[in-house]
């Protein structure tokens, strides 16, 4: 009892406990070196009509890095991951290329084209179960789900060998990946001091202290390695 009006009492004199949204850009500085062009079989040739390219930095015309993770790093608190991590393959590619999950929350795996694929994540982390399943066309969506943190966790095809998509997996429910125009949003933060890391699979990382209060807003700048 005596700890419940502690607890309220400490409510009280710090009023509303308040969270709000990270939001931000991040940008690359330099220029990255051409994407190659991905050498497809007549068959999803088709399927991707366009030029099928490496995503390695997918850089919009402000300098808006797309691809890149961000997270809270160690941040407890926040609210069960929310739905449903959904990754589909179209045009014999994985769309996103790059996503960011919770430990245990589902991804799900979709096929949209009249192809088959073969769904094979290779986790390096202890824990993480490799596993490796065909998927007809019009079947139904494969589910999986990590319960270690891993970074940049693979997802291959093994009929397709130029087909990648990367899963961060977080223990922290704050983590987002920056979209076309590089922007970010992380939501539902506590106030709070965090360290904020932004990650990306070529550019490498920063790391910036940041203050939330009702929210933050947080740039960064990753460079062409
Ligand atoms: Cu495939």
């Amino acid at each position: 009892m005596k700890s419940l009006i502690l607890t309220l009492t400490a409510a009280v004199v710090a009023g509303t406990a308040s969270a709000g949204d990270v939001t931000g850009k991040i940008s690359l500085k330099g220029t990255p070196p051409p994407e190659k062009e991905i050498p497809m079989d007549p068959t999803c040739g088709k399927l991707h009509g366009s030029k099928a390219m490496t995503r390695f930095y997918t850089v919009d015309a402000g300098g808006g890095l797309a691809d890149a993770v961000i997270y809270l790093e160690g941040a407890k608190g926040g609210a069960a991951p929310a739905g449903t991590v959904v990754i589909d393959q179209k045009g014999c590619e994985y769309l996103p290329y790059i996503n960011s999950a919770t430990v245990n929350q589902t991804i799900k795996v979709l096929n949209s084209d009249p192809a088959m694929h073969n769904v094979h994540p290779t986790p390096t982390v202890d824990g993480n179960k490799e596993s490796n399943k065909a998927m007809l066309p019009g079947g139904s969506p494969l589910e999986f789900a990590f319960p270690k943190a891993e970074k940049f966790l693979r997802f291959k095809c093994d009929v397709h060998p130029w087909m990648f998509s990367y899963v961060s997996v977080f223990e922290t429910p704050f983590h987002a990946v920056s979209g076309k125009d590089g922007s970010f949003k992380i939501t539902g933060v506590p106030d709070g001091k965090y360290k904020l890391v932004v990650e990306h699979r070529k550019a490498g990382k920063v790391e910036k202290e940041i203050e939330v209060k009702g929210g933050a807003k947080a740039d960064a700048t990753l460079e062409v390695k």
